[in-house]
């Protein structure tokens, strides 16, 4: 095996504000996952982090929809994530909350950094002020019409119709998202400014030097730094927040009612749950092996995973303030970006009963098949459409076909013909030659699809693996030579034992649990699920003979028709 890497892996930190849907879990949270799994499988040491992002405007207005304290919501919602993550089984090494006290203190500790570095100005700015609430309007506390597209349900901080990042004065016909009313003025206010213009050739020497970034992340980045970065107010007229204090700790003056902005300390979090887990493990000090650089940090690779429209705060604003901060910290090495899911092409909207959520998935059907297909349908190179009808030929033919026939039909048949237990005797033939060969160029492949972060790549080579398993039976026939020969029986059975072994542990990444079936059935240890190496050539004779296997039950029920119309019914489908 290659030597042991050190891995950070981060997953954008999911607003707290209602469960995501399946789109927001494949383009950030479940391929993150596959690759720890990945990783971890390949003998490195990858550490998954990720948490609920709880501040800003969202979180204050969705408790103030359900009638809640913000802190009651956030409470409440965080239960609800974590267990979702759980339910689809995400390896999270820790899961924190932004709210946290360590998150608080640590994106205190920055905004000093960078005012001691000469990079945080006060400045007085324009904000959109309602008369009734009697409230300044940060953010989506304003909505109106987009000065860009017309789009006339735009937010304060973006438009979801073009995408394009707002101030909320520069909305057209703005109203108060609290009260719906129009009665709003800009009025002054004094703000913490993040001197970005200043850090202008900094970053895009950060940008230009990395070249791990594949390719979507560092066009959107180049993008930005093309456009020229602006100052930018890091601070909010809100109450739910990081407080602004000043180095000694008190609150700072003319700051009292205000707090750090969202995406200031969102980013940070990933720290401060860093933190959090290695407390968890009673080893204070664990977190700086992944983020200081004066402490192993250089040695660890970092990588992120997130949807398109959160590359311009991971490759400019971050690392405007960890590189501002003038301290040795980690900055991120390869960032995987994702298109989004559509469902059937448009959008997910709960208001219009469109898209499934991740609670609701897991009611339907295990998590296994959801990470399937959605894995090897991961919007890569484009946006890509859910479907139920797509979903059910994923598993159907996939799972079900491909993958849980061949274990069954090798397990069942090795159970009523060779007493259970993996044969002896006979020697491997041509088919076991073929076979062999194509495992060969094709785990190579697998593994380097999975180090290129290639998910519907990975996705494909290994249902293509499993699918080789079928013909490898087809070409042995062990039932046919049972009649006549059956040492050559015996062979095919036993290469088929170990091929589903194999296929078991393949799986592991994207199909946990029918994974860990498939391996508990053959009796195969914890310790031999590992990786197969590209050079590893006993593969097809790795079980010891004799050892005693037990067909799984059915790994995986086909999705039938009547299924997709109920589900089409409750949960939209085509548009008609
Ligand atoms: N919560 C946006 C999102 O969920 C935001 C990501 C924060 S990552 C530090 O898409
Ligand atoms: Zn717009």
């Amino acid at each position: 095996m290659a030597d042991s890497r050190k891995i950070l892996i981060t997953s954008a930190l999911p607003y707290i504000n209602g469960v995501k849907h399946l789109g927001n879990l494949a383009g950030s949270m479940l391929p993150a996952d596959v690759y720890a799994r990945v990783m971890r499988l390949m003998g490195h040491e990858a550490l998954y982090i990720c948490a609920t992002d709880e501040h800003g405007t969202p979180a204050e207005l969705a408790a103030q929809e359900a009638g809640m304290s913000v802190q009651e919501y956030c409470d409440e919602q965080y239960e609800v994530q974590r267990a979702a993550g759980e339910g689809f089984a995400l390896s999270y090494d820790w899961f924190g909350r932004s709210s946290r006290p360590a998150n608080h203190a640590l994106t205190q500790q920055f905004a000093h950094a960078l005012e001691a570095a000469g990079l945080i100005e006060e400045r007085v700015s324009q904000q959109v002020y309602s008369i009734d609430d009697g409230r300044f309007l940060p953010d989506r506390y304003v909505e109106g019409t987009c000065p860009h597209c017309g789009f006339e349900k735009a937010r304060g901080d973006q438009c979801d119709n073009c995408g394009r990042l707002l101030d909320p004065t520069d909305l057209k016909d703005p109203y108060s998202a609290v009260s719906g009313s129009k009665a709003v003025e800009v009025r002054d206010t004094r703000h913490l400014f993040l001197l970005q213009s200043q850090m202008q050739d900094r970053i895009r020497d950060w940008v230009e030097a990395s070249d791990d970034w594949p390719q979507l992340a560092k066009s959107i980045a180049l993008k930005w730094l093309d456009e020229g970065l602006r100052d930018r107010a890091i601070t909010r007229d809100l109450s739910w927040g990081v407080p602004v204090t000043s180095p000694d700790g008190s609150p700072r003056p003319g700051f009292e009612d205000k707090v750090f902005y969202v995406w200031f300390d969102a980013p940070i979090e990933y720290i401060a749950a860093t933190q959090e887990w290695a407390a968890s493990i009673d080893n204070d000090d664990a977190w700086k092996g992944f983020w200081r650089t004066d402490e192993g940090a250089d040695e660890t690779e970092y990588v992120q995973f997130m949807g398109k429209d959160n590359v311009a705060f991971h490759t400019v604003s971050f690392p405007a303030t960890l590189l501002g901060s003038g301290q040795p910290w980690k900055t991120v090495d390869k960032l995987k970006a994702f298109n989004w899911i559509t469902w059937y092409g448009g959008k997910f909207s709960t208001s219009q009963k469109r898209g499934v959520f991740m609670n609701q998935a897991l009611d339907l059907l295990p998590a296994d098949y959801w990470r399937w297909y959605l894995t090897a349908n991961a919007p890569e190179g484009s946006d890509a459409a859910f479907t139920w009808e797509g979903f059910q030929a994923a598993v159907n033919s996939d799972l079900a076909n491909v993958l849980g026939n061949f274990v069954n039909r090798i397990t069942k048949y090795c159970a009523s013909k060779f007493d259970g237990v993996v044969p002896d005797g006979g020697e491997p033939g041509e088919a076991e030659a073929w076979m062999a060969q194509e495992l060969k160029t094709r785990l190579a492949a697998l593994s380097d699809h999975y180090e290129k972060m290639e998910f519907r790549k990975a996705a494909a080579e290994t249902r293509a693996i499993w699918a080789a398993g079928n013909e490898y039976l087809t070409k042995a026939e062990p039932w046919v030579k049972y009649k006549t020969d059956k040492d050559a029986a015996a062979s095919g059975v036993r290469t088929g034992l170990n091929l589903a072994a194999l296929f078991g542990v393949i799986a592991q990444p994207i199909i946990p649990g029918a994974a860990a079936k498939i391996l508990d059935a053959l009796n195969i240890p914890e310790t031999n699920r590992t990786w197969p190496g590209a050079e590893d050539t006993g593969l097809m004779d790795a079980l010891p003979r004799g050892l005693e296997i037990t067909p799984p039950n059915v790994l995986f029920q086909k999705i039938e028709d009547d299924e997709v119309t109920e589900w089409t019914d409750t949960f939209g489908g085509e548009e008609v």
